[in-house]
């Protein structure tokens, strides 16, 4: 039995979870970051971070890793390209997705959960679009002939779904004026079954009852990075100081 630590909020459990998905592969989600899932994840993650996926004995850590172990074990429904230099394309546009885009999007939101009134950082909101606009412009040209980012549904579709929904969310999305192609393309996306469950999960989330804030937000790697390369070190230092930073056990 596959069991997938899952967080409904989290965009690498989401991508694992349309993977799965897309495969046909029975499994069972529980939530990784609630109170009562939190201690289960512990024990087959010791950094406590979703996603994790276990297929019987099998533990494997890290949505990148989950979906290279689904397409070695699971060839069907193939999400990696057959081409070498197109596989080549597709892993960097994951990479991207779990890198820089991934750093945007939670810095922006400040974890997920939205700055309180008045708190998000002056000029934030203007860094991501800075950083935004030139790759929106990449995409843009990547859809020139194609359907989809490597011409078949891929993994570079899927691990860039959840961002670019949360980035319309956050009202720093591309516009169908400047970007026709990418607005087409995150449309017939969002028509795929599996995109349409994911978005369907999101926004009974966002419309439910609000998840409480906690009162540190993890932060790990490229999301500090990010923060710092774009100069809101004094902002990260008050965190800090305040005490509203919590660091990835390992
Ligand atoms: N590189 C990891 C990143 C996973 C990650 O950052 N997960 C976040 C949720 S998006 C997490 O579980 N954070 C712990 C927490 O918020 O308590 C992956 O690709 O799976």
């Amino acid at each position: 039995m596959i069991t997938l630590y899952d967080n409904a909020f989290s965009p690498f459990a989401r991508k694992v979870r349309m993977v799965l998905e897309h495969k046909g592969l029975p499994f069972v989600a529980l939530d990784g970051l609630s109170p009562a899932g939190h201690a289960r994840l512990a024990q087959v993650n010791p950094r406590v971070e979703v996603p994790v996926l276990q297929d019987g004995d099998l533990v494997v850590v890290n949505s990148a890793h989950i979906v290279a172990y689904l397409e070695h074990r699971y060839p069907e429904r193939a999400l990696y390209p057959q081409d070498p230099a197109t596989r080549v394309t597709a892993l960097a546009w994951e990479r991207l997705a779990d890198t820089m885009l991934d750093a945007i999007t939670h810095d922006l939101s400040n974890g997920g959960f939205g700055f309180a009134e008045g708190t998000r950082p002056a000029g934030l909101r203007e860094a991501a679009l800075g950083d935004l606009q030139p790759l929106y412009d990449d995409l843009e040209r990547a859809l020139a002939d194609r359907e989809f980012l490597c011409g078949q549904l891929s993994i570079a579709d899927l691990a860039l779904f959840p961002h670019l929904t949360a980035l319309r969310f956050l009202d720093v999305s591309f516009d169908g004026a400047t970007h026709p192609r990418l607005l087409a393309w995150y449309k017939r996306l969002r028509e795929l079954p599996i995109c349409e469950a994911d978005l369907a999960r999101t926004r009974a989330l966002l419309g439910g009852a609000v998840p409480q804030r906690p009162e540190r937000i993890v932060w790990r790697g490229d999301r500090i990075e990010w923060m710092l390369a774009r100069g809101f070190h004094e902002w990260f230092a008050a965190e800090i100081r305040a005490n509203r930073i919590a660091w990835p056990r390992r």
